[in-house]
């Protein structure tokens, strides 16, 4: 028996993909942000999507895979929760470097959204969508039976921004590990 474990080594490269890609959606939804000034009128249900967190998934043949939010972390073809008429943001990564394309269907396999293709290894492709009542599953359009998962209408997911101000870099503590300084 060996400790060896596959799915381990494609988790933390996918951690590295995580991070590039929250990074792409910061930026995007910076932008959206001027925007949005509150005049103080806080009682009106919709608004402030443009600050909420995206859906990322990460796009392998085998199946999408859940990196956030953290209801869907590390799942296979995760359930993507929405509220319908909400607007949501869903990053997807290329891990594999074989073509992949989202895909939002109905019950009756109409298609409601679709995302850019991609067959870049380490691409990240966002789409912006407004969720359908009648979004059902989603799918890749390449890996339609590997690749699907549901959707479930209902409260949605809590995609509502972090708020944590100023990330440092814990840049002390120089990490060159010499393992083989021969000389
Ligand atoms: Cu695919």
């Amino acid at each position: 028996m060996s400790d060896y474990d596959p799915t381990r080594r494609t988790a933390l490269r996918l951690i590295g993909a995580t991070a590039a890609a929250s990074g792409l959606a910061t930026a995007a939804t910076a932008q959206e942000n001027e925007s949005n000034e509150s005049d103080g009128d806080a009682h009106e249900g919709t608004g402030d999507d443009a600050d909420r967190r995206p859906i990322i998934l990460a796009g392998r043949s085998e199946y999408w895979y859940g990196i956030a939010p953290e209801e869907i972390e590390g799942e296979e073809n995760p359930t993507l929760d929405l509220a319908a008429g909400t607007e949501y943001e869903l990053v997807w990564i290329n891990v594999d470097g074989a073509e992949h394309e989202l895909i939002i269907e109905t019950e009756d396999g109409e298609e409601l959204e679709e995302s850019d293709s991609s067959e870049e290894a380490g691409e990240a492709v966002s789409m912006t969508f407004e969720a359908s009542e009648d979004a059902a599953e989603y799918y890749c359009e390449y890996h339609p039976e590997a690749m699907r998962g549901d959707v479930e209408l209902g409260q949605g997911f809590d995609l509502a921004p972090h708020e944590h101000e100023g990330h440092e870099h814990g840049t002390e503590g120089n990490e060159s590990a010499d393992e083989n300084s021969s000389e």
